[in-house]
């Protein structure tokens, strides 16, 4: 039988387990990458294995989320992660040089490697054929010191393009497609293979806005194939010698096959506050926006911004919109100055900024109350964007620009002819802003400089066979990290502070929740369907861990997350009848008993203390993550071995 790209990647990656859809499996980690939101803790943790140089063939500390410095914090993280780089053997992109998954994609993605970042977009990197995948900062800390990454073997599917898409609809309308047909739970437990005629009209950058959004259908990664499309864009890099063929055998076999014809395709538009809520542009035609804003790691790159410039070339923005507009490197902002577009897009009135996630990530530029914003990015959770009552969507730069001219969502098709623009025959190359890491010797006297907001790690603590705790929470379905962690540029520089960052835990559902939570002592929470979708971020587990939550229970869970519960010593579990969700009510005691042997079951009984109501639930660990939950966590699991 034929092998899927994927497959043949993870053949050639495997250190333990089956290729069996749904089992657990190890794979070699040939690349890391971080970025300064997660990267501070995931080098702490790092630390505490006491391994001098990192293992991996490249890893890369981003400096790109954190990037609004009002006060010391931010600027603390950024050297503590610059000295703890040069000491172990790690490049360093400095603040300002770009969002790490475009600049990993245009400098150091290599086809057929793997790639995991303590970040959810990592999968930009399947645009260039990687197997690149989001795991929390503890997995990627792991990955650093050679040790394997285990997920559970995913089903494959493939997405067929044909045809060609018209001018103004673009690789975003095509995620935002696919987010419209399989839904932000579709793509959980699989890998989303993209071919067919049609790939060969999408540029290296279009790939990876496709295979960026793939992260928000709950996908492992998303790959494209590595063919003469990917050997151009390596050669503009004056990275030809990274050029490796890879396409799937002619009878691979997939789980699920989805056709798409590109030249059907029309202008999409993500409503709030999903990025799954798709309909077309032209249905929202004439609602009036306040704001614009272009940038993210999903439409950042210089064809992106190229395009961007043309449409604004000679016009000037609506009086009632303001446009923010942040190139995704500076291998991209410095091309556009270069060319004159930057000239074009500041004319138009636009307000320029860092070439960071900024306002993706609620660094800054929040709307106005009760706002309308359209962003090119790819979450539009509620709350996120710093302004609670905001009404984000999400579209293409094309649909974005037409709103900024216009002042109201209009569909970019009826605009008129695309402007002209051209790509140019080679990047601009320029890695001064990426540090290398001091060799072995120097490293020795190298210091690490820490500021005083890294405060001390959650303690772990080891499960016991029983458990009886209060049920604190009870959220419904699609629970983003968002919720249970929110970011923004208020709580974003307390990432190394889990104290600090815990009374911001799940504010947006329930304020009272952390000081609850902290007084039981140790809790209970229940969830929906795809509980803790979106990020990677692991404080999303770690915070919890420090206000007591001792077990999640579910109809079910995002991969990222449920990997980082289990790492921080808290125990998911899920329904084995989701309708039992109703059953159980906040404030309900709740209690487990033999949860080893229910472990090895694969089963527990729920007591709900208060009704009096049992409850089964399922569970399906590994021996490894039975392990780390009798422990109490991954550090703990990780020192006991070494001990041993
Ligand atoms: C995001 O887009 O939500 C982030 C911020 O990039 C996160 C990482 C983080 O929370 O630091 C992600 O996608 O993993
Ligand atoms: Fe940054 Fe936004 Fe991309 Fe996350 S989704 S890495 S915040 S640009």
């Amino acid at each position: 039988m034929g092998l899927t790209i994927a497959q043949k990647i993870i053949k050639a990656h495997l250190v333990s387990g089956e290729m069996k859809t749904g089992e657990e499996i190890a794979l070699k980690i040939d690349q890391t990458l971080t970025q300064d939101a997660t990267g501070t803790m995931a080098y702490l943790e790092f630390e505490t294995m006491g391994i001098d140089r990192v293992k991996t063939e490249r890893s890369v500390a981003y400096i790109d989320h954190n990037t609004l410095q009002s006060g010391f914090e931010n600027a603390d993280d950024h050297r503590f992660i610059q000295s703890i780089a040069k000491k172990h053997g790690i490049y360093f992109s400095r603040p300002g040089n770009g969002i790490c998954h475009q600049v990993h994609l245009e400098r150091f993605g290599i086809p057929g490697k793997t790639l995991i970042g303590s970040d959810s977009h990592t999968p930009t990197g399947g645009g260039i054929g990687m197997l690149a995948m989001g795991a929390g900062g503890l997995d990627v800390a792991v990955a650093m010191g050679g040790g394997a990454y285990y997920i559970t073997m995913p089903k494959m599917y493939k997405v067929n393009l044909t045809g060609r898409l018209r001018d103004f609809v673009t690789a975003k309308d095509v995620s935002l497609e696919i987010l419209r047909i399989l839904s932000v739970k579709g793509g959980v437990g699989a890998i989303i293979e993209w071919g067919g005629e049609g790939i060969k009209t999408l540029s290296v950058p279009e790939r990876a806005t496709i295979t960026n959004m793939g992260t928000e259908l709950g996908a492992t990664t998303s790959i494209f194939p590595s063919d003469e499309i990917t050997l151009n864009f390596l050669k503009k890099q004056g990275r030809e010698k990274d050029f490796v063929p890879l396409s799937s055998d002619p009878d691979a076999v997939y789980d699920r096959v989805i056709d798409i014809d590109l030249s059907t395709l029309e202008p999409m538009i993500a409503c709030p506050h999903s990025p799954d809520n798709v309909v077309k542009v032209s249905s929202l035609k004439g609602t009036k926006v306040n704001q614009v804003c272009i940038g993210s790691c999903t439409n950042s790159s210089l064809q992106d911004m190229l395009k961007v410039a043309a449409m604004l070339r000679g016009k000037t923005i609506s009086p009632d919109v303001s446009l923010s507009v942040s190139p995704g490197s500076r291998q991209v902002l410095s091309m556009l100055s270069e060319c004159g577009a930057l000239t074009d897009i500041l004319l138009s009135g636009a307000r320029l900024l860092e070439c960071a996630c900024g306002p993706c990530i609620g660094m800054g530029f929040s709307p106005n109350s009760a706002g309308v914003s359209l962003r090119t990015f790819n979450r539009n959770f509620l709350g996120r964007s710093g302004t609670k009552d905001a009404q984000v969507y999400l579209v293409s730069p094309e649909t974005a620009v037409a709103a900024a001219l216009t002042g109201e969502i209009t569909d970019p098709t009826t605009l008129g002819k695309m402007p002209e623009y051209s790509l140019p025959e080679h990047f601009l190359v320029d890695d001064s802003a990426v540090l290398p890491p001091a060799s072995p010797e120097e490293a020795k006297s190298v210091e690490i400089l820490r500021g005083p907001n890294i405060k001390e790690f959650p303690k772990a603590v080891p499960q016991k066979d029983e458990l009886s705790a209060e049920l604190v929470l009870k959220v419904g379905d699609n629970i983003t990290t968002d919720h249970i962690m929110p970011a923004g540029a208020k709580i974003l520089p307390y990432r190394s502070n889990i104290p600090y960052l815990s009374n911001f835990c799940f504010s947006v559902c329930d304020e009272t929740f952390p000081e609850r939570a902290k007084a039981l002592g140790q809790s209970i929470i229940v969830g929906g369907t795809n509980y803790g979708q979106g990020s990677s971020r692991e404080h999303a587990a770690l915070v919890p861990m420090y206000l007591g939550v001792r077990a999640v229970i579910t109809k079910s869970f995002a991969r990222i997350h449920i990997a980082n519960l289990i790492n921080a010593g808290i125990m998911p579990l899920t329904f084995k009848n989701p309708e039992d969700y109703d059953r159980l009510t906040a404030g309900d005691k709740l209690a487990l008993s033999d949860i080893y042997e229910g472990m090895d079951r694969g089963e527990m009984t729920l007591k709900d203390l208060t009704t009096g109501e049992e409850i089964p639930l399922c569970c399906d660990f590994s021996e490894r993550q039975k392990s780390i939950l009798k422990a109490g966590s991954l550090l703990q699991y990780t020192k006991e071995m070494g001990n041993e």
